[in-house]
């Protein structure tokens, strides 16, 4: 098989002292077909990227990529030996790179297809950034010939801004590393007990007072309506559509710290800066709620050009089970009238009564706790899809080893690498295969992380098994090889400056 052929150590000088990048066999996630080619392409002064107008601002895309990689200013236009082509005929969501001695072809049904294929190219290429040593030697990319396609459209990474805050920049940060990953879905957890993270129109004290603190005290912030707006424009630059979610009825204590008549004995609680969860509820029978509701849901609705919005549903602890259903059939009407499609965690399936097509997030373990299994398949029965992102495997604010100084540990454990890559989407709930997941979701809870490399060091690298999973063949699977690809894989991220944990059982170099 072409897989297994030589796994090229990372960087090689060969004899023309160029610097060789990775086969085929080093991507992640594993492409669905590829085959090594003879010989290489040679990255140099001669290479030029075409594009045609549609293709440009990925070409404009790849050629800034490689002048940080390798100090070569490629131009973009409508000749070259990079060609960039959109056309139809390619596989939902995939492309078809072929790299040989006289070229490269990457070609795609649409740009976000391009993006993709860029992002494998990427990986071919030696691990390098704007100083380290392979700018200084032109690099070649063995000749290659990937045919690739996702098996989920949804693959998603969550933050959460609400228990610790992170700042537009932060966030672009982020949304640059998972698109290395080919994920093509931000989750911002947007609002929660110790924070309420979005500017919204006419309820000033949500931001002014209910995002001064977060977890532990020190900071808070939020973002204005600008700021997410910059947001959502650069994960669109980079093909990800941002998935915005407002936490209801529960977890809501930032709200009703900020305005008391959302409580039903109009006493404001005080600010929270603890972790203790399942404490807050929205009053249920009160008028009050559903100007709240229908607000902020049309505004963040406004806000956000990609076709969800979630409205968590998770954990209302504190919420009697009558008011829970009462509220989540209501607060669901308003969220599908702003027109988008729903998505609620797992627990929003217990409603009788859910927009048609709404989409559960599935958030027990891979062996289904209590009634989440039934639950969850009722958003399939209702004509929705499920998002899983299994705490015990997916959440990457678990531990990776007793040792960890950050994380948490409530998800059975520890979750190491091998936990995170050894699961499958379609083995967790019976009845629920390929064809009733939308994808797959790995959240970031940030009770215990503070810093952008806490958020890399939890992420990077179980986040690249869990895109692997949403993207990969089941056949590819295997994790030995997994390791040796996520080695080739850490010298990228290591060259990116991307902090990561360089976590035991894989030969990291
Ligand atoms: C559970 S899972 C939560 C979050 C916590 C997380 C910590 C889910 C939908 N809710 O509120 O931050 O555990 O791991």
């Amino acid at each position: 098989s072409p897989r297994g052929i030589a796994i090229a150590a990372i960087v090689n000088l060969d004899v023309n002292g160029a610097t060789v990048g990775n086969t085929a066999d080093t991507v992640i996630p594993a492409p669905a077909s590829q085959t090594a080619g003879d010989g290489a392409f040679d990255l140099g002064r001669a290479t030029a990227i075409a594009a045609t107008a549609d293709a440009a601002p990925v070409g404009e895309y790849l050629a800034s990529l490689l002048r940080t990689a390798t100090g070569l200013y490629l131009p973009v236009g409508r000749d070259g030996n990079v060609v960039l082509t959109i056309e139809p005929g390619h596989p939902e969501g995939g492309y078809d790179l072929a790299v040989a001695p006289d070229g490269i072809r990457l070609a795609a049904n649409d740009a976000a297809g391009l993006f993709l294929g860029v992002q494998t190219l990427r990986q071919l290429l030696p691990p390098s950034s704007a100083d380290s040593p392979a700018s200084l030697v032109p690099p070649e990319i063995a000749a290659t010939t990937i045919s690739d396609h996702p098996r989920f459209a949804y693959r998603g990474a969550m933050l959460d801004v609400a228990r610790h805050f992170f700042g537009v920049d932060e966030v672009k940060r982020y949304i640059d590393d998972i698109a290395l990953l080919k994920l093509n879905v931000l989750h911002l957890h947007l609002t929660d007990d110790q924070g309420w993270r979005l500017e919204i129109e006419g309820w000033p004290r949500l931001t002014q007072h209910g995002g001064s603190t977060q977890v532990g005290g020190a900071g808070g912030g939020f973002y204005t309506q600008d700021d997410f707006r910059e947001i959502v424009a650069y994960a669109t630059s980079r093909f990800i559509t941002i998935v915005p979610e407002i936490d209801l009825p529960g977890h809501t204590n930032a709200a009703l710290s900020s305005y008391p008549e959302l409580t039903c004995d109009g006493h404001a609680p005080k600010l929270y800066e603890g972790i203790e969860v399942g404490f807050s509820s929205l009053c249920i029978d009160n008028a009050h709620t559903y100007e709240f509701v229908a607000d902020v849901l049309g505004q963040v609705a406004a806000l956000t050009p990609g076709p969800w919005i979630h409205i968590g549903g998770d954990e209302a602890l504190s919420t009697p089970d009558a008011d829970y259903l009462r509220f989540i059939e209501r607060a669901s009407g308003i969220a599908a009238a702003t027109g988008k499609t729903v998505i609620g965690w797992h627990e929003m399936g217990r409603s009788p009564d859910l927009p048609a097509g709404t989409v559960g997030e599935y958030w027990s373990f891979t062996t289904p706790e209590g009634d989440a299994a039934e639950v969850s398949r009722r958003f399939v029965d209702r004509g929705g899809r499920l998002i899983l992102a299994p705490a015990d495997v997916a959440y990457l604010d678990m531990k990776y080893d007793e040792s960890s100084a950050l994380g948490l540990v409530w998800a059975k454990g520890p979750t190491s690498i091998e936990d995170a890559y050894g699961w499958d989407p379609a083995e967790v709930i019976p009845g629920v295969g390929d064809a009733q997941l939308l994808g797959v979701e790995a959240p970031l809870w940030t009770e215990t992380i503070v810093t952008m490399t806490d958020i890399e060091s939890m992420a990077f690298p179980r986040i690249a098994a869990i895109a692997e999973l949403a993207w990969s063949p089941r056949r590819t699977r295997d994790f030995t090889e997994f390791a040796s690809r996520l080695a080739a894989f850490g010298a990228h991220l290591a060259a990116l400056g991307i902090a990561f944990h360089r976590a035991p059982g894989v030969p990291w170099r």
